[in-house]
């Protein structure tokens, strides 16, 4: 046995709970090393004499990656506290793996055996129970659609008259939401991510002037009012993005810091290291979002500066009932303060959904004392190097294992998973305009635990190059809108919301196809199985049904078409088939 393979650290992805009642445990050994594993687990005050009482259960291979197998268990808890071991299986060897290390035997005394002291149901991660049902638009407000003109900038140009420069400005408004939620509605999404919306110069908002104020070429505060409610009385939510790690140039703070220097007032709530400030310079003298002299950081360990920011999130929500808060570079602000943050939005409105944007693993913020989520771009990347980037089925299992297990369950059930975004290039265009690899992305990004969001226009078939070519005007002419590509999105939704065993299921299972370019796994959930095959080739693809599938009555989910009992399962060219087990 690869002993040094063995690893349980107690890290959040390895002991979690479920519940008040329960927990999840896992452990990981090296790939094909182990046969069995068992859990030896117990009451820590349960002794009789001076021998510790436990009991066995076996634990499931659950996955496994280039490296590992992972086994998991879930145990209950009648008292909330745990003591346990694991006995590990191989074909020559039997060992004991404590907290204290390998024994040939089961140690008596229970001091050597990992603890769970005592499971608090405060300390359970608990994302609002909505989000996992959600499915997100992005909404970038400049360019979504011009409502009311009489408050377009001074120069706003023709709406979508030209490609989008990083200063172009074209008039898109709240009103202009308001005039189009029937698309969204029609769609069928329930949640709308907006790019901020708080007074700022740029056409993105990222530099904040007032956090506390809607920018006037947006609307004010009644039409905000106006689109929260109509969007609620379509069950609609409606997350903003909070701009926390920095704000912007014209920001007051930070103009009397550029006018009085270290003699201003708010000199501490940025990060100067000389005086007078150089805004200008190729690299400023503060702190700044990257490099950038008219985004000057904030110093959120300032108590004036928490304060101050803590307000603003509880305002817009007691103020316009918002639902969420979307986290701007939310991995550079310290931890401290997003705890604060928390504790402040969870006390003003208690299922709001707290989203912070990081682009990489996460787990220091998603324990449950400060973010819900984060948004998933590892999955991004590993679904488009399967579908597009030809890496091979065998090694998207592998890495999209590891991600997953990375994490609790929970936390897998809430990420805020997503094709593309105004940061990135558009989906059509990072596949090269094939309409047919986007639909099979589009699937994985629906058929993966979490919530997923639609990036607003590509359901019609919008292509753009990174920023700013993301950013273009909505296409609002029906005749250049891709209406199968929006029918399909359309079904995507209907049928997340039809299956539990797309998105909300407790375990996914990797299967092999057999064949080079198709992606086959199954997905669980009470009694419900679905098996989903993707194949991202240019030929029609004839797979071998796993042999958990055969013998069994299956439906294809689309055609509704009943399988009889067959061993095979045929998928056109750059097509799927999603086919439930049907256990009755
Ligand atoms: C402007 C230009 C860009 C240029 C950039 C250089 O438009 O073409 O590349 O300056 O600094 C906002 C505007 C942007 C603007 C930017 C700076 O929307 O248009 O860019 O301000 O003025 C990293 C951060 C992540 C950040 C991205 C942009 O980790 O937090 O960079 N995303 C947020 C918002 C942005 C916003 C800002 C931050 C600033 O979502 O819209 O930009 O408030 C890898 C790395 C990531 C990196 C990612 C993208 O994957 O892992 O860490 O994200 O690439 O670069």
């Amino acid at each position: 046995m690869i002993f040094s393979a063995v690893s349980h650290l107690q890290t959040p992805a390895e002991l979690y709970s479920i519940n008040k009642e329960s927990v999840c445990v896992r452990i990981k050994t090296a790939k094909n090393d182990v046969l069995q594993v068992t859990i030896i687990h117990g009451d820590p005050y349960v002794w009789e004499q001076d021998s510790w009482q436990s009991s066995e259960k076996s634990m499931s291979l659950a996955g496994s990656d280039d490296l590992h197998d992972y086994w998991t268990v879930t145990l209950q808890l009648p008292h909330s506290r745990l003591r346990y071991g694991f006995i590990l299986t191989s074909t020559d060897e039997s060992v004991v793996y404590t907290e204290r290390g390998f024994y040939q035997e089961k140690p008596k005394h229970v001091s050597p055996y990992f603890c769970l002291p005592y499971l608090h149901e405060n300390e359970i991660f608990s994302p609002p129970s909505w989000v996992k049902d959600t499915v997100w638009y992005q909404i970038f407000p400049e360019r979504f659609s011009n409502g009311d003109p009489s408050i377009n900038p001074d120069n706003v140009l023709p709406w979508g008259s030209e490609e989008p420069q990083v200063d172009s400005f074209f008039g898109g408004d709240l009103q202009g939401v308001i005039n189009h939620l029937d698309h969204l509605s029609d769609l069928g999404i329930n949640g709308i991510y907006f790019t901020p919306i708080f007074k700022a110069f740029s056409n993105h908002k990222y530099d904040t002037i007032d956090y506390m104020q809607i920018d006037p070429q947006f609307g004010d505060e009644q039409t905000l009012i106006k689109l929260v409610q109509e969007c609620h009385k379509r069950g609609i939510r409606v997350m903003l993005d909070a701009v926390f790690n920095h704000s912007g140039y014209y920001f007051e703070p930070f103009q009397d810091v550029l006018k009085n220097g270290e003699d201003s007032r708010y000199r501490d709530w940025f990060h100067p290291h000389a005086y007078p400030l150089d805004p200008h310079a190729q690299k400023p003298n503060y702190e700044t979002f990257a490099f950038v002299g008219m985004m000057p950081k904030l110093n959120t360990a300032n108590p004036e500066v928490k304060d101050y920011l803590l307000q603003v999130a509880r305002y817009w929500i007691e103020t316009f009932d918002i639902d969420g808060w979307r986290l701007d570079v939310a991995n550079e602000v310290d931890h401290d303060f997003w705890r604060d943050f928390r504790r402040t939005v969870k006390e003003t409105k208690e299922d709001v959904y707290i989203l912070g944007e990081i682009w990489h693993q996460s787990t220091p913020w998603l324990v449950g004392d400060q973010f819900d989520a984060v948004m998933n771009y590892p999955l991004t990347d590993a679904i488009q190097d399967f579908v597009l980037r030809e890496e091979t089925v065998e090694s998207f299992t592998q890495s999209i294992t590891r991600h997953l297990f990375s994490y609790p369950q929970p936390v897998n059930q809430v990420q805020f998973n997503l094709l593309d975004s105004h940061d990135t290039a558009r989906v059509l265009t990072e596949s090269n305009g094939n309409k047919n690899h986007v639909m099979l992305q589009y699937l994985m990004l629906f058929s993966f635990p979490g919530s997923p969001c639609i990036y607003y226009g590509d359901e019609i078939g919008m292509a753009g190059d990174n920023d700013p070519g993301c950013r273009a005007c909505m296409i609002w002419d029906q005749n250049k809108q891709d209406t199968e590509l929006f029918t399909f999105v359309k079904d995507l939704i209907q049928w997340r919301k039809e299956l539990p065993t797309m998105g909300t299921y407790e375990t996914i299972q990797f299967h092999e196809s057999g064949v080079d370019d198709v992606l086959l796994y199954s997905t669980y959930s009470n009694d419900e199985v679905l098996l989903i095959a993707i194949n991202r080739s240019q030929t029609a693809q004839s797979i071998v049904l796993p042999e958990s599938f055969m013998d069994y009555t299956l439906i294809d989910h689309i055609s509704g078409e009943t399988l009889d009992k067959q061993t095979a399962l045929e998928i056109s060219k750059e097509h799927f088939r999603l086919v439930k087990k049907h256990l009755s």
